[in-house]
C-alpha cells in the first residue's frame, strides 16, 4: 500500500511537471506574414486555442512562434493549420 501511495504521488508529481512528461514536444514556426504589434497577439491566440498546446511564445522581431505541446493531444499539422486559418500561414523551422 505504501509502495502503491509512493508510486501515485510519484506520479502525480511528474504530471505537474512539463518537462517531465514524455510526450511534450516543442516546435519553433516560422510566421512571415506577421508585420506589427499586433499580429503575435492574434498568432498566440490562435496557437493557444489548439487543443494541447500547453506554452506559446511569439516573436515579431524574429517572426516566430515557439509552441510547446502535448504531441498525444495535438500535431504539427494542426498547429500549421491554426494558424493558417487565424491569416498567418507557418511552417515548421526545426
Ligand atoms: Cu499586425
Amino acid at each position: 500500500m505504501t509502495k502503491f501511495l509512493t508510486a501515485a504521488l510519484l506520479g502525480i508529481s511528474l504530471l505537474a511537471s512539463p518537462v517531465a512528461l514524455a510526450a511534450q514536444k516543442t516546435v519553433t514556426l516560422s510566421v512571415p506574414g506577421m508585420y506589427c504589434a499586433t499580429c503575435p497577439i492574434t498568432v498566440k491566440g490562435s496557437l493557444t486555442a489548439v487543443p494541447g498546446v500547453a506554452k506559446v511564445v511569439v516573436s515579431l522581431a524574429q517572426k516566430t512562434a515557439v509552441v510547446t505541446f502535448d504531441d498525444a493531444k495535438t500535431a504539427v499539422p494542426a498547429l500549421i493549420t491554426a494558424t493558417t486559418n487565424a491569416g498567418y500561414p507557418s511552417t515548421p523551422v526545426n
